[in-house]
């Protein structure tokens, strides 16, 4: 390794006594850094900040713009070739890092009629949110299920997955995954499994009703970390949010909000990912929010506008944008609408460190 024995050529005007300390003080810090040490004092300031700066900027990726461009990627190249044909989502301001906030990857998967994606399984846990298409499956774990548009499909940390599409139309999804966390703790192994696609042992739907209806199979091993559920489908979700809208539960800045929920806890879905589904009523104009967990966003139905403190991202159906982390933001909905989001908040709960405002 290189030493640094750099020293300061002395400058023409004569030292002053503040130059002379600069001077000093670089001299020791080029000292010190020989060693592999700095002082704290002069970056403390950025490393213990009053309140979080997000590295990640707001960003809304139209649908209308790319669905073109995901559609030619269908000719570029095979499922099959690309393991998982995915685009995606870069925060502009975090390009070349593979990430959608801080510590949040997202993507748009595109499969063809007649294609597979290769059975695998990784560290890293994923969702899908339906955006276009119906009648392709993914299989994690042994249970096969068709998605439709609006469906929340997880895939837990070192599930095996594969997905096929036995339609005949191009299906489109988002995909989420806490890779940034995972590759944060170095905690990243993947493997693929030896078959393609996986044999499927359980029904399309096994576990929503095993798990999801009130009662639990006799017996049953708990899953206290991830839901037991493959997919929680639109389908039951949707009349949910409907009912919660007629009751008027109504939040003043969600709206009409559930939480995507394990349902032997309680608790989240995933440790590391926590979605919401909800719905903004017709002319909804939220108050101020704020959170620490920088925020992914679809629209599913509708239309409105997200007002972010010096930026307005406008939204339609398919439309995906992020609000970075502490950034206040407020929905406002020109029509019905329906919102899914999902962020790093369980983890950032289950260390203490989650925080709102407005
Ligand atoms: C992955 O395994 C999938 O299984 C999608 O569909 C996106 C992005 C990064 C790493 C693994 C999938 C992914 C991914």
């Amino acid at each position: 390794m290189a030493v640094s024995t750099a020293q300061k050529k002395p400058t023409a005007k004569a030292p002053g006594p503040k130059d002379n300390v600069d001077a000093i003080r670089q001299g020791y810090y080029d000292r010190i850094g020989a060693y592999d040490m700095a002082p704290l004092w002069e970056v403390l300031k950025g490393l213990v900040v009053t309140e979080p700066k997000s590295v990640a900027a707001p960003k809304v990726w139209h649908y209308k713009d790319v669905r073109p461009l995901i559609a030619e990627a269908g000719e570029l190249i095979t499922a099959k070739e690309a393991e998982r044909r995915v685009l995606v989502l870069e925060n502009p301001a975090l390009r070349g890092k593979s990430r959608a906030t801080n510590t949040l990857f997202a993507g748009l998967q595109l499969i063809m009629p007649g294609e597979i994606a290769p059975a695998h399984r990784h560290s890293a846990s994923a969702i899908r949110f339906v955006l276009d298409g119906e009648g392709a499956y993914t299989a994690v774990e042994g249970e096969k299920s068709i998605m439709k548009p609006g469906d929340f499909v997880i895939t837990a940390n070192w599930d095996a997955h594969d997905h096929g599409n036995t339609s005949d139309k191009p299906m489109v999804w988002l995909d989420v995954l806490d890779l940034p966390t995972v590759n944060f703790f170095e905690s990243m192994f993947a493997e693929h499994l030896d078959d393609e696609a996986q044999t499927t042992g359980r029904e399309d739907g096994d576990s929503m009703a095993r798990y999801g209806s009130g009662v639990l199979p006799d017996g049953a091993v708990t899953f206290s970390k991830k839901t037991p559920i493959v997919n929680y489908t639109y389908e039951r979700t949707r009349p949910i949010l409907d009912r919660l809208k007629r009751a008027g539960d109504i939040d003043k800045r969600h709206g009409a909000r559930v939480r995507y929920a394990n349902p032997v806890t309680g608790g989240w879905a995933l440790p590391t990912m926590g979605a919401h589904l909800a719905l903004l009523p017709k002319g909804f104009e939220g108050e101020n929010y704020r959170s620490t967990d920088g925020t992914i966003f679809v629209c599913v139905e509708g239309k409105g506008t997200t007002k972010l403190d010096d930026k307005t991202l406008e939204w339609s159906p398919n439309d995906v944008f992020v609000v970075p982390s502490w950034q206040r933001y407020a929905h406002n909905a020109t029509e019905e609408s329906v919102l899914f989001s999902i962020s790093d908040r369980p983890v950032q709960e289950a260390l203490g460190i989650w925080r709102e405002g407005n």
